[in-house]
């Protein structure tokens, strides 16, 4: 494992914009969950809970005309990259005031001019779009940095080995951050990945960091190495970060389980323990970089936020299936 040298300790006014961002992402999907519980929410949504320090973490190293590629758990992606909650909120319920118009959903809330380049329902998609986005991204020559987000599970797709390989022959300014969460839906990660995953990526002698993924200072610093480096044209750099999701691979899990199980509450419990809001809250306060107050203020406008866009999506027309003709078929109908 490399480390981090260079001090890139988050200030305090960075420290507070990670804490509310992931507090934002967290209100959102606490909403998103209690709708698919009372059977409101129209498909699946894959809840980012207990991961937010990776996409706060990662997201406010980079600028917005940086770029980021995102999996079918996107909504933390989508918001840490300074996507509009409205637009995402809309998007996830149908609307035509969605990001994509309602058309695309929960997994494929998009907004290329924020770099966001999609969430994805298709598990490893991300790789190859991030590297010929990093690609580009060299050609123009204006220093943009591309960060690929992925999932344990999604490692064991050939074209991650595809684009570890090109994206280090061709030097890319890409940042590939697997998000090691235990599970590929309802299978523990040692029972379909052989070794250290991380190892794949040194194989290619790219730049790596393993980190504590429920910890958001340590996910920022070494973002901030991986991203100096891509920018500085150092090629691909490779950070895993661990973490665990403590929702279910999707919101509906238990009726399709239909009495199984794969883990015990014990162990969501230990997770639960290292809560990275809550972890980031305590060192907050302990450190006296906030108080009790500040942080009742920013839950109040984060709770605004939330409320403003549930009305926004409320009032807002069911998408239009005509668009299905211009925005599919490219203009023709079949
Ligand atoms: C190409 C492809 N294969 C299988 C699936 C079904 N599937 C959806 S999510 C998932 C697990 C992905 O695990 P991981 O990449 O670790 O992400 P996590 O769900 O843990 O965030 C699978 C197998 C899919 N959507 N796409």
């Amino acid at each position: 494992m490399t480390t981090t040298q260079t001090n890139t300790a988050p200030t305090p006014e960075q420290s507070m914009a990670l804490y509310e961002r992931m507090l934002l992402i967290r209100r959102i999907e606490e909403k998103l969950s209690a709708d698919a519980a009372a059977g409101r929410l129209p498909g699946a949504v894959h809840l980012y809970i207990g991961q937010e320090a990776v996409a706060a973490g990662v997201c406010m190293q980079l600028k917005d005309t940086d770029w980021i590629t995102s999996t079918h758990r996107g909504h933390g992606h989508f918001l840490a990259k300074g996507g509009e909650p409205r637009a995402m909120m809309a998007e996830i319920w149908g609307k035509r005031t969605g990001i994509c118009k309602g058309m695309g959903g929960s997994m494929h809330v998009a907004d290329v001019s924020k770099g966001i380049l999609g969430a994805n329902g298709i598990v490893g998609g991300g790789f190859a779009i991030s590297v010929g986005a990093a690609f580009g991204a060299k050609l123009s020559g204006e220093g943009r940095v591309v960060v690929c987000f992925f999932g344990d599970g999604a490692s064991n797709q050939g074209v991650f080995m595809e684009c570890l390989n090109v994206s280090t022959l061709w030097q890319l300014p890409v940042v590939f951050v697997c998000e090691h969460n235990h599970f590929s839906e309802f299978t523990r990660a040692e029972q379909v990945t052989s070794g250290e995953i991380v190892n794949r990526a040194r194989a290619f002698g790219i730049h790596t960091a393993v980190v504590d993924g429920n910890d958001v200072e340590a996910v920022w610093n070494a973002t901030a190495e991986a991203v100096a480096r891509a920018r500085r044209g150092e090629g691909p750099c490779y950070i895993e970060a661990e973490t665990y999701r403590i929702k279910g691979h999707m919101e509906f899990e238990k009726e399709l389980l239909a009495g199984g199980k794969y883990r015990e509450l014990e162990e969501i419990e230990h997770w639960r323990r290292r809560d990275p809001i809550d972890r980031w809250t305590a060192t907050l306060l302990k450190t006296g970089v906030t108080n009790a107050a500040a942080l009742e203020k920013i839950e109040a406008r984060v709770s605004g936020i939330v409320a403003d866009a549930v009305a926004f999506s409320e009032s807002s027309e069911p998408a239009d299936p005509e668009l299905v003709f211009s925005l599919m078929f490219a203009g023709q109908r079949p």
